[in-house]
């Protein structure tokens, strides 16, 4: 039986402060404020203090101390994911344990082609590091500048190069975690074989801080691509941009990096609140798609000419925009990645980050959008994501007379985006986790059996239910991780 977390006393406090430092420790509410919302600002909780710690070794007495007065700890990265996961409840019981000190790389091998990192690091440096040795780091996500190495491996983030390179699961050789109780587990080995048993870091990748804390990786880098060909194709259907993918693969080979779709009423979202960007079409189209070859040679722009001009002679291409110089490639990318920002600006955004298998991919959007009419007449559906993956960003803004109307009709909405997911065989959430966003929906849709098992891991690393509580796991009648006070949200998910 697990018991409810306890509130830090005043004598726990001092003594993580004796093994943080001054530093280490933040009580005041100022100080306190940047840690316990999230991104969207769906989610809001408090704390009761905010560990810093500087190295392993403080994430582990830290923790040894919490577990020890039966404190609950919430790690946090960069806190820019979107599920909720990285903020605590509203009891205020909770310490938020974030890795912003934890900033250093440790080893770049150009031989092993590895870079062994602390958690906090901040992927677009993990991505300077293996440039500056001449390879790559191929994770790459709209957010980069400040998640966190820590904070993609629990998330498994995926990202725009997917289609190619995989999700973060894929690129982590090695791992570094503090478990609930305070022991280190050392796993950072670089070995690209291991065949001992069960593959144990594989339990903390996508765990969103509920097993484990991650404070180290080993990361595999990859051969340098600094030549690029990215296009915007403007295009006639969904259908259209799934018929086009064994085109591109077709021609572009191994090199075929993105596969990216956005819809007309994304596009404009953009062009509206993005200072500097602009349709670079001369009319409206109903769907575009980003394509991005990468290699190590110029031939890459060759292959993308040919793979355009396949699609524009089986009619799957109305037109197409080739990026001539860096500043124009950035500007196309960010036509895709400024979604996510500028949806804010038009009142709460309800989001939903499915997957589905490819082929049903435009039979869903067709489905859906008018039975999300009939929930929310005028709802606007803003859609866009890795179609390459299979992963639509299903996104909807309220009407643009009643944006707020968004908030009332969200279960309605979630629950039938949701629905036609899992008739179709699909996932709720393909790159952004659980967190306390999804966590009831999923369990909702999981099978008794992937719930047991799931319950049954989180019982075996944190039997007292001290790590992340209330996240990605949904409490169970009679047993189970304890939860405490959810964190406040304006509705289900309507940011
Ligand atoms: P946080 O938000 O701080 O935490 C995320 C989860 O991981 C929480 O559950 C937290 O408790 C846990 N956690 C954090 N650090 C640790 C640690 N060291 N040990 C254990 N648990 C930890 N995601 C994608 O997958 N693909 C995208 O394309 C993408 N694009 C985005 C674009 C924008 C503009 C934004 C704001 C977000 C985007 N995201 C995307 C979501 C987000 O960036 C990722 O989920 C990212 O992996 C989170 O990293 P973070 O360091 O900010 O983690
Ligand atoms: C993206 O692909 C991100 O742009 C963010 O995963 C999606 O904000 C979102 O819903
Ligand atoms: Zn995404």
């Amino acid at each position: 039986m697990t018991t409810a977390p306890s509130a830090p006393t005043p004598d726990l406090l001092d003594r993580l402060r004796e093994l943080l430092g001054p530093r280490g420790v933040l009580t005041e509410p100022a100080d306190v404020a940047p840690y316990v919302s999230d991104w969207t600002g769906v989610f809001v909780g408090t704390a009761a203090a905010v560990l810093r710690p500087a190295d392993t070794a403080q994430v582990a007495a830290a923790v040894t101390a919490c577990a020890a007065a039966g404190v609950a700890v919430v790690p946090q990265g960069g806190n820019t994911g979107l599920a909720g996961g990285s903020v605590p409840d509203a009891s205020g019981q909770q310490v938020v344990l974030v890795l912003d000190r934890m900033r250093r790389v440790r080893e770049v091998d150009p031989v092993a082609d590895t870079i062994t990192v602390e958690a906090g690091v901040v992927l677009a440096t993990v991505q300077q590091e293996a440039a500056a040795a001449g390879r790559l780091f191929p994770l790459s996500l709209g957010s980069e500048g400040s998640c966190t190495v820590g904070g993609t491996v629990s998330t498994n983030a995926g990202g725009t190069a997917v289609l190619r390179y995989g999700m973060m699961r894929d690129l982590v050789l090695g791992l570094e975690v503090v478990l609930p109780d305070g022991r280190v587990w050392d796993g950072l080995r670089p070995l690209r074989k291991d065949n001992t048993g069960y593959d144990l870091k594989q339990l903390f990748i996508g765990a969103e801080g509920t097993l484990g804390i991650v404070t180290a990786a080993v990361l595999r880098m990859l051969p340098d691509t600094p030549r690029r060909a990215t296009a915007l194709l403007a295009l006639p259907s969904v259908d259209a941009a799934v018929a086009l993918l064994p085109v591109l693969r077709e021609h572009g080979g191994g090199e075929l990096t993105a596969w990216e779709l956005l819809s007309r009423q994304a596009l404009e979202l953009v062009t509206t609140h993005l200072p500097g960007a602009r349709d670079p079409f001369e009319g409206p189209h109903p769907w575009y798609g980003l394509v991005e070859l990468a290699g190590s040679a110029d031939s890459v722009g060759e292959r993308l000419e040919e793979a355009l001009a396949a699609a524009v002679e089986q009619d799957l291409v109305a037109d197409a925009v080739l990026a001539g110089s860096p500043a124009q490639r950035a500007a196309l990318w960010a036509l895709r990645e400024g979604v996510s920002e500028v949806q804010k600006s038009e009142g709460p955004s309800l989001k939903h980050d499915v997957t589905l298998p490819i082929a049903t991919l435009a039979g869903f959007v067709a489905q859906v959008g008018p039975e999300l009419e009939q929930v929310l007449p005028g709802v606007r559906l803003v859609t866009y994501g890795h179609v390459g993956d299979g992963n639509l960003h299903y996104n909807l803004s309220g009407p643009v007379d009643d944006p707020l109307a968004l908030r009332a009709a969200a279960p309605a909405l979630t629950r039938t985006v949701y629905d036609a997911v899992a008739a179709l065989g699909g996932s709720i959430s393909a790159e952004h986790g659980l967190g306390a966003l999804k966590r009831d929906a999923a369990a909702g849709y999981k099978s008794e059996v992937e719930v047991d098992l799931m319950h049954a891991l989180k019982a075996a690393l944190d039997p007292r239910g001290l790590l992340n509580p209330g996240k990605v796991l949904a409490p169970r009648p009679g047993g189970g991780p304890a939860t405490t006070a959810t964190t406040s949200s304006r509705g289900p998910s309507a940011s």
